[in-house]
């Protein structure tokens, strides 16, 4: 027997970045606990950490590449694979043309440094312009709003939440997801600490979560409606005089434009369509601008509805209009020691929008990559470009992505498709070839995209803790090869090698960074808390800030034209607005299939409140069904006072009753798909976001 070790790395499950400390002997893992000596997570952990050796030890989890026969699934070898996929991609380019081969990447992308490095040269080496992404399934409206105000797609403000005195949650619910596009690990004591020292924390929120729990005070919204919301609290800003220009009142654009277009929404006329008392969005206005520091923080409730892209413009002139942007304890911007946002100046990529348009719906390319919403459609609807062949890449688009079913059909019909995955499940088994990857424990770990957006400038290095076995390859060596035999260059450098490039440009000096620098700090290095940067760090031609970019002023034209319908209450056939939620025990679709993330009470229920249950006459437990214009899922309700009345809450990323998958735990804890019900056609058309909380219901026992 070996002696017993240890190991420290951090969590790649979540945004959060916690530092864990593994102790193991001979390949099993005798305990995952919170790293106390990693400075930036002093500790934390939440149950997903442990399951990180569930994951590792997963029977049902591939090791080597398998091919769909006639007969079921084969084995097949590495370099067979490899083959039957180039030669597949070539002669469908050469038959169709080269946008003949689409592409989606899914969440763990960014939280596997392989496949960020290595997925931009593969996808280049394919040459396709339809590139699908989670993006568009959540913060798509973030980069949006960033690029066209401070000419950036990645510079999206943090909130410094341990300075500020004052933070408003929109649409995020941070004591279960632990953060998202805010790195800041064990996030509820982030929230108990600015109540200690006398700060307030708002939530606004169709459900009281359980951040409201934590928070100070908590405001029911109808779902959708935020973009009214953040209208009046600028409205009333400007209109008791409390807005200031702050530092950066030389490096702003449109201020008037903003002050004078915000008259038309004062809060007498938000309140019926938010559901907030007009008292309550004056006293809310009020009090953030009086704060010393405030932030507002919008997240993926925020982002994911039909005017996410002037919801988060509006957050950030909210902050800005305050004297909160690029302030201490408000929003700022981060400078990690690997700084994708500076290393732009070198590069040229600092987002673009519209350069294209989708074939079918006519719908805006952002960044090089197209709304996912369509490509169902891009692949269903014959003509020129038209989808033949499928790469999905660590994504399962098909419980992910707006009317799942819809896209299960598409890929049914696609000439070919290959998967590059760790499990099969219910978008893998449509694939002809899977290819295995290892993950978690197996893998190198730099958080090229969360240290990014984490509320301190950090930088931490995670070595593998098993090496994999000789069957099995990482994300970034399947990558490589593949983009090698596709356009015949030889990439010299491996995953170290490009970091230890990337390091080089690090601000930070001292240490002088790279990979064997970083190997010796396995708790990481912290650079301090975040600082001003601008006008010097903005992207944008003048330098200034636009504040009122053309795009935004236009959408409001369409927001302007839901007014009388929001007016109006209840939609008669669908008389249910249906959102989402997390839990602590689940991460989006694929952690299922650990025993312990899903032993005890069924989870994926019907959250109702307990008035129209009552008026439907329904009891706690009682299987209903639920229908929206594009489909109906059947499952338990769970009655409860904590979500406002006539709206409805299924947890996302369950629905795993669908036949020829191989993950045995997740079958037997099937639940249903919320995007079995939400519509691919409801969108965010400014941003081209998929609009979830516009989904609409009937509920019936
Ligand atoms: N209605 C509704 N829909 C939603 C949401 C919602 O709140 N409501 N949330 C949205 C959000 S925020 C997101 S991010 C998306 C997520 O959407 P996706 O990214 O499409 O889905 P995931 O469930 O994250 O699936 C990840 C896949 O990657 C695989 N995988 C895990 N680790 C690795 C790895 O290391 N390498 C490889 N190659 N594969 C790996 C898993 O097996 C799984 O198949 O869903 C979105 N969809
Ligand atoms: N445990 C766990 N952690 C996770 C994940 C997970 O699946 N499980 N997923 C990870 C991923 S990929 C992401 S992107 C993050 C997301 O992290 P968060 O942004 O915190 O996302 P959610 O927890 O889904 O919270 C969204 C909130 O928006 C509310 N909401 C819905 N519609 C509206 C609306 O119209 N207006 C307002 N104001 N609120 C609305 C919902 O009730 C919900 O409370 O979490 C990450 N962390
Ligand atoms: S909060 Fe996120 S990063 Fe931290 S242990 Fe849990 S899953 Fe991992
Ligand atoms: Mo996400």
């Amino acid at each position: 027997m070996e002696v017993i070790k240890t190991h420290y790395r951090t969590c790649n499950l979540c945004e959060a970045m916690c530092g864990l400390e593994i102790t193991y002997q001979d390949k099993i893992i005798l305990n995952i606990k919170g790293d106390k000596k990693d400075d930036f997570s002093k500790g934390h952990i939440c149950p997903k950490a442990v399951a990180l050796q569930d994951l590792y030890h997963d029977k049902d989890r591939l090791k080597t590449p398998i091919k769909r026969t006639k007969n079921g699934w084969i084995d097949i070898s590495w370099e067979d694979a490899f083959d039957e996929i180039t030669e597949n991609i070539k002669s469908i380019q050469q038959k169709y043309g080269e946008n003949a081969v689409g592409s989606y990447r899914g969440n763990p992308t960014v939280h596997n440094t392989g496949l960020m490095l290595f997925g931009a040269p593969f996808l280049q080496s394919i040459g396709s312009n339809q590139k699908y992404t989670a993006t568009s399934v959540d913060q798509l409206p973030h980069h949006f709003a960033s690029l066209m105000m401070f000419g950036h797609y990645l510079m999206i403000p943090i909130p410094d939440v341990d300075r500020t005195d004052f933070m408003i949650i929109m649409g995020g619910n941070p004591a279960v997801s632990n953060g998202s596009i805010m790195t800041a690990p064990n996030f509820s004591n982030h929230l108990k600490a600015i109540k200690k020292k006398g700060g307030q924390v708002v939530v606004i929120d169709p459900r009281f979560t359980e951040t409201s729990k934590i928070a100070n005070k908590h405001h029911y919204i109808k779902p959708g409606t935020d973009a009214f919301l953040l209208l009046a609290l600028i409205h009333v800003i400007f209109e008791k005089d409390l807005a200031m220009r702050g530092h950066l009142q030389n490096h702003l654009n449109g201020w008037n434009a903003i002050k004078e277009l915000v008259k038309e929404y004062p809060p007498e006329k938000i309140s019926k369509i938010t559901g907030i008392d007009a008292r309550d969005i004056i006293e809310l206005a009020e009090q953030f601008a009086k704060a010393k520091t405030a932030v507002c923080y919008g997240r993926l409730g925020l982002s994911t509805q039909e005017f996410g892209g002037l919801c988060q413009w509006l957050v950030n002139i909210l902050n800005c209009i305050t004297g909160n942007l690029d302030a201490v304890g408000g929003a700022l911007f981060t400078k990690p020691a690997i700084d994708i946002v500076g290393m732009s100046k070198m590069t040229g990529k600092t987002g673009s929008f519209n350069k294209r348009q989708t074939r079918v719906h006519n719908l805006p390319e952002f960044t090089g990559e197209f709304p996912v919403a369509t490509l169902a459609d891009e692949i269903l609807t014959p003509g020129k470009d038209q989808i033949k062949m499928m790469i999905t890449i660590a994504g399962n688009p098909v419980l992910s992505t707006p009317n799942g079913k819809h896209l299960e059909e598409a890929f049914e019909s696609l000439e070919y498709m290959v998967a590059i995955d760790i499990y099969l499940n219910e978008t893998t088994k449509h694939a002809n070839i899977i290819l295995p990857t290892t993950t978690g424990l197996e893998t190198p770990l730099y958080d090229l995209v969360f240290h990014q957006f984490a509320i301190r400038n950090t930088a931490k290095y995670s070595e593998v803790l098993f090496e994999k076995t000789k069957e099995q390859r990482h994300d970034w060596e399947i990558l490589k090869e593949l983009t090698m035999r596709l356009n015949g260059q030889e990439n010299p450098l491996n995953l170290e090698q490009t970091l230890d490039y990337m390091l080089q440009f690090s601000a930070y000096k001292e240490p002088k960074l790279s990979v064997a620098e970083l190997k010796k700090h396995p708790h990481g290095i912290d650079f301090g808390a975040l600082k001003p940067q601008l006008p010097e760090r903005l992207f944008t031609e003048d330098k200034k800030i636009e504040l009122a970019h053309p795009l935004f002023i236009k959408d409001l034209e369409r927001l302007n034209t839901k007014l009388p319908n929001l007016e109006q209450e209840v939609n008669p056939d669908f008389p249910f607005s249906l959102i989402g939620r997390r839990h602590l025990r689940s991460n989006n679709s694929w952690m299922h299939n650990s025993k312990r993330l899903v032993k005890g009470n069924e989870r994926c229920t019907l959250l109702i409140h307990s008035n129209d249950a009552k008026t439907l006459n329904i009891k706690e437990g009682q299987n209903v069904t639920v229908t929206s214009n594009v489909g109906e899922v059947k499952l338990p309700i769970e009655i409860t006072n904590s979500i406002m009345q006539g709206v409805v809450s299924i947890p996302h990323g369950w629905g795993h009753h669908r036949k020829g998958t191989n993950i045995s735990i997740s079958q037997k804890n099937a639940g249903v798909s919320l995007n079995d019900l939400t519509n691919n056609m409801q969108l965010d058309s400014l941003t081209g976001n998929a609009d979830f909380s516009g989904t609409r219901v009937k509920i019936e026992a």
